[in-house]
């Protein structure tokens, strides 16, 4: 079995529509455990670099905007396969395409204030770790 480490963000909104133990109760049931677990406003440097393959495109400053906007809770999640898993959990990027079960599905209506980021592959995983978890 693949034994994983994903990186789980509730963004701002998910944290001031009071979503953030819906997320977590969704991820722990599902038999995932939290590793680590931080909450922080982040700041536009951090979210520029986490976003970096976003640059240029139309809604990266609304996108920056949007993340550095209040608090965030971020997490490392731990578990068997648990980087696509937790992004079945989460449901894709357009909650329009999101089936309720899910979570962006379940809460969201907007492709920008979608509550929730996962990591989308390990070489993402390993990357986002380290920005966020790393001092
Ligand atoms: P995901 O968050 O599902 O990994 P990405 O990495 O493709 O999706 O996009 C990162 C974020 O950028 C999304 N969560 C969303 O907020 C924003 N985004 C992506 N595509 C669009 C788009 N076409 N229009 C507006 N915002 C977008």
């Amino acid at each position: 079995m693949a034994m994983e480490q994903t990186l789980l963000i509730v963004k701002p909104d998910g944290v001031s529509r009071g979503l953030v133990g819906e997320v977590l109760a969704r991820i722990e049931r599902k038999g995932y455990r939290i590793e680590k677990i931080e909450g922080k406003v982040i700041d536009r440097d951090l979210a520029e670099r986490h976003y970096a393959e976003h640059k240029g495109k139309p809604f990266f400053e609304e996108l920056i905007e949007y993340i550095t906007s209040g608090l965030s809770v971020i997490m490392v999640i731990r578990g068997e396969n648990a980087i696509e898993n937790v992004r079945v959990i989460m449901g894709p990027t357009n909650p329009l395409d999101a089936t309720p079960g899910s979570i962006r599905g379940a809460y969201a209506t907007s492709v920008t204030r979608n509550l929730v980021h996962g990591s989308d592959s390990q070489e993402s995983a390993a990357r986002e770790i380290a920005l966020f978890f790393s001092e």
